[in-house]
């Protein structure tokens, strides 16, 4: 039996003897969420300000999608799909209208998802833009994060991602990101160009923004030479960043668009990629799928999740509360010595720590934080990712704003 009064301590302790090492978690115990706060064993609340990397946009538990699941849980929950189900058709019309796509792939995490597009964008390149059997290549970006799946890691440029997970999938160029003459010249020199799969903002790089006009001069150029524009926004979609998709911001409209994380609100895992019928349609039965992709609770929570975002405006809150934090860090980071600057979009935001002379800064400020009230965390050692959930209101923002500014201050010298 598992004793249900266990402390903080003891849980994390469980986790460090049985669980995989393969993450290094903030010492705080979550078990309760609402909107956009969690609490931790002891009762204490938080806000959030990872919101699950991005899974959580709808806020904790939101109500009309936790009454979505349940109620389908409680009815069906998994026939696969070797038979229709009564709510895979409904969603797959709503999801394709909801972004402006002619067909649908239901899969279940955002890596699968990325598999599915490469494979979909490999297969269109043989069967119709005529490609000799297994010479396509799919362009990718330096310092990408697309999943951690064998084929995904083989283009990473992190060691960590890859080391030691060889050997690897060929058929990928790395290139610059936020460099279309880097794209340019690798379209005109190689004819065996299937696909270009980019992030619209790189969110594990530390939300790192390309220059305006980057996603739709690559755009052009990859119509320009039949080659499939493929933006990865499992991070960036769902309004995460002002918009519903960070393409919108360039009236960009992708020709494989992948989705995930929020695309359920984080309860469930639930993953789509979208394309027109011409692409879609190279792929037959048998060819594809996964046990759960577009099963009943999938389908019917990600309708809700979507209906939330719209109904509450949650991209047009994302925006403008973007502009907001991101204009009250730089007024931190003017008279700081540590916070050296903001970036990002949207609710999708890093703060960039200067830790010269101090290399874990970014994470002991982040264990102040916690602290005080407020979940973020590190990454690439400087910097701080701050992304609430969208449901955030504005006095809440300008609440966690004070919080951010007095944890700073205490590390000034
Ligand atoms: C972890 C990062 C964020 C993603 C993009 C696909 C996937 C992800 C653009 C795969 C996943 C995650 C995974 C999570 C941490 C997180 C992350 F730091 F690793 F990069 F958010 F910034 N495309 N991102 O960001 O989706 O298979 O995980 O559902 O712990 O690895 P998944």
């Amino acid at each position: 039996m598992i004793n249900p009064k266990l402390s903080a301590s003891e849980l994390m302790e469980l986790e460090n003897k049985y669980g995989a090492h393969n993450y290094h978690p903030l010492p705080v115990v979550l078990e309760k969420g609402e909107g956009v706060f969690v609490w931790d064993v002891e009762g204490k609340k938080y806000f959030d300000f990872l919101s699950a990397y991005s899974a959580v946009n709808q806020g904790h538990c939101h109500p009309k999608i936790i009454d979505t699941l349940v109620q389908q849980a409680s009815k069906l929950t998994l026939t696969s799909r070797a038979f229709y189900n009564s709510q895979l058709g409904r969603y797959e019309e709503f999801v394709t209208q909801y972004f402006g796509y002619e067909k649908v792939l239901p899969m279940n995490t955002g890596a699968e998802a990325v598999e599915t597009a490469i494979k979909l964008c490999r297969k269109w390149a043989y069967e119709k833009k005529g490609l000799s059997d297994n010479t396509a290549q799919i362009i990718v970006c330096e310092n990408n994060f697309h999943g951690r799946t064998t084929t995904i890691v083989s283009f990473s440029v992190d060691a960590d991602a890859f080391h030691h997970y060889g050997p690897f999938t060929p058929g990928f160029i790395v290139i610059p990101y936020n460099d279309a003459d880097a794209l340019e010249k690798i379209l005109k020199e190689n004819e065996n160009i299937a696909g270009f799969l980019v992030e619209p903002i790189q969110g594990e790089a530390g939300a790192y923004v390309p220059n305006d006009g980057y996603l739709k001069k690559c755009y052009d150029l990859c119509s320009q030479h039949n080659v499939l524009f493929i933006a990865d926004e499992v991070q960036t979609g769902i309004a995460r960043t002002g918009k519903l998709l960070a393409c919108d911001y360039e009236n960009v409209h992708p020709d494989i668009l992948i989705l995930g994380k929020a695309l359920s609100g984080g309860v469930y895992p639930v993953s789509a990629v979208l394309a027109c019928s011409e692409i879609m349609d190279v792929i037959h039965p048998g060819q594809h799928g996964s046990t759960f992709g577009g099963n009943p609770i999938a389908a019917a929570v990600a309708i809700s999740a979507l209906e939330v975002i719209r109904d509450e405006k949650l991209a047009e809150n994302a925006f403008v509360l973007g502009e907001i934090f991101r204009s009250e860090m730089e007024k931190i980071c003017v008279n700081s010595g540590i916070a050296s600057f903001v970036r990002g979009k949207g609710l999708l935001n890093a703060l960039v720590i200067n830790n010269e002379g101090h290399k874990n800064l970014a994470w002991d400020i982040c264990l102040q934080l916690l602290e005080n009230g407020l979940l973020a965390k590190p990454t690439h050692t400087n910097i701080i990712r701050f992304a609430p959930p969208l449901v955030i209101t504005e006095s809440q923002l300008f609440e966690c704003v004070e919080i951010i500014k007095r944890t700073i201050q205490s590390f000034e010298q």
